[in-house]
């Protein structure tokens, strides 16, 4: 039986753009795996209730219903350990300060560069939870969120100094080949990338070589992902 993952989409079913959903798919096809998407908005929380979560990824394996990302990991590696994704207890707890460090630095500072973009290729039907829940996690309204990119841009740039140096020297976080660490950082990468026509990197930046190479990992897989358009009702709040 194939694996099931529910998957964030925007206002365009295809497009698809959760990081730590593409963390998992990029995981998935590191293990070779198959598996069949179902597209999931934020307001569809009633499909995913069978699995006690109230956030995508969630993967169903057999009978088995997983949620959380990192959850999700750990339980390819015991489950289909080969090709490793974590590396062992050593290699999990790097992944995991990687993991704390991309979710309270990078991610802030996406969201608030494409922000104006994002809620532009949300589907409509999620509009008025996305901007309650995201004012009430920030305390202000979504468009004093928002960052203007001619100062933040540098900022967010400056912010990926450790992943630079160190893809300088190797090709990967995870060595001379892709780990779960590189999923992470680049599954936020990929986020912008479908939701936001901004740049997030510069050419000639060692991360953007970088994520070019994660980009044509698994036969050009999250290369292929489809970007979405904004919607074609600007007057919606
Ligand atoms: N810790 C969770 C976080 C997952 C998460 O926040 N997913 C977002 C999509 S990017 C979500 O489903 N949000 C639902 C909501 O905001 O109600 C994980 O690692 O899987």
């Amino acid at each position: 039986m194939p694996l099931v993952l529910y998957d964030l989409a925007g206002a365009d079913e295809e497009a698809r753009f959760s990081p730590y959903c593409w963390r998992i798919k990029m995981a998935l096809r590191h293990k070779g795996l198959a598996w069949r998407e179902v597209p999931w908005r934020f307001t569809d929380k009633d499909a995913i209730v069978f699995s006690g979560s109230k956030t995508v990824p969630v993967l169903v394996d057999g009978t088995r219903s997983l949620s959380d990302s990192w959850t999700i990991a750990r339980y390819l590696d015991e489950h289909y350990p080969e090709p490793s994704l974590l590396g062992g207890p050593l290699g999990e707890a790097h992944a995991l300060f990687i993991r704390l460090w991309s979710e309270s630095t990078l991610h802030p500072l996406i969201l608030r560069l494409i922000l104006p973009d994002l809620y532009a290729r949300l589907h409509p039907k999620d509009l008025d939870y996305f901007r309650s829940s995201r004012e009430a996690r920030f305390g202000k309204p979504l468009e004093q969120i928002a960052s203007e990119p001619s100062t933040s841009l540098p900022a967010f740039r400056a912010a990926l100094a450790p992943v630079r140096s160190v893809v300088r020297s190797q090709p990967y976080l995870g060595g001379a080949r892709p780990s779960f660490a590189d999923y992470i950082v680049f599954g936020a990468l990929q986020w912008a990338r479908v939701m936001s026509p901004l740049e997030l990197l510069e050419p000639g930046d060692a991360v953007h070589a970088w994520r070019d190479r994660l980009l044509g990992e698994h036969d050009g897989y999250a290369a292929r992902a489809p970007i979405c358009q904004p919607r074609l009702d600007p007057s919606a709040r």
